[in-house]
């Protein structure tokens, strides 16, 4: 385990690596890793996020496995809290990416993974533990490099959008917290997203 004793949470850089900023620093991050997981050895995604509810961020990676290392006041887990069953470096083919967002609405952050060549995979956090295996697999396009999630209907629940890899981007709506196996949109012709992020743009409604 490697504290972090003066810093709090201003990370740049999970690889699982961590390197944090001194709490009242205005300069660079340090020079070395505080942190790093000694378990986990090629990551090839990773996100923040508070997905135990305690009120301080947690991190989720995806490398052999997905996998949480779960905040203990200011120190992260050396040993992940949970990981995925399935081993995946067999599926190291391309790009992995990685979101967060309450899909069920239950209140707690559940786990978006997207595998290049092997689609997008959806954990769900159940009070804190995640299931083992996904519970649901996206069923279109399977080449994802990229995934986000927001409320693209305007229902009040997140829908997710993907990118791919020399395929159509999609976009699977929540439908009563479980998300419609077809996707309710896909890009006009296959094209090569490297990344997605949505947002607001001009107030009018969520861009891609
Ligand atoms: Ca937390
Ligand atoms: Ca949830
Ligand atoms: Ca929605």
């Amino acid at each position: 385990m490697h504290p972090i004793p003066g810093f709090r949470w201003f990370p740049i850089l999970v690889l699982p690596i961590l390197f944090a900023r001194p709490a009242r620093a205005q300069g660079p991050f340090e020079d070395y890793p505080s942190w790093y997981s000694d378990t986990i050895s090629s990551t090839r995604a990773a996100a923040f996020g508070d997905v135990d509810g305690d009120g301080d961020l947690d991190v989720v990676c995806v490398g052999e496995r997905v996998s949480c290392f779960r905040n203990d006041v200011g120190t992260l887990t050396s040993e992940p809290v949970w990981s995925s069953s399935e081993d995946l470096r067999p599926k190291f083919h391309g790009e992995f990416s990685l979101a967060l967002g309450d899909t069920d609405g239950d209140g707690d952050l559940d786990i978006f993974c997207g595998l290049d060549y092997w689609g997008t995979l959806l954990f769900r956090n159940d009070e804190g533990v995640f299931t083992s295996g996904p519970v649901w697999t996206s069923s279109t396009a399977n080449r994802t490099t990229s995934v986000d999630v927001a409320d693209m209907d305007g229902d009040g629940d997140l829908d997710l959008v993907c990118g791919s890899f020399m395929q159509r981007s999609t976009m699977y709506l929540n439908e009563g917290g479980l998300l419609n196996p077809e996707p309710a949109w896909l890009s006009g012709q296959p094209d090569s997203t490297s990344a997605i992020v949505l947002g607001m743009w001009t107030g009018t409604g969520i861009r891609i």
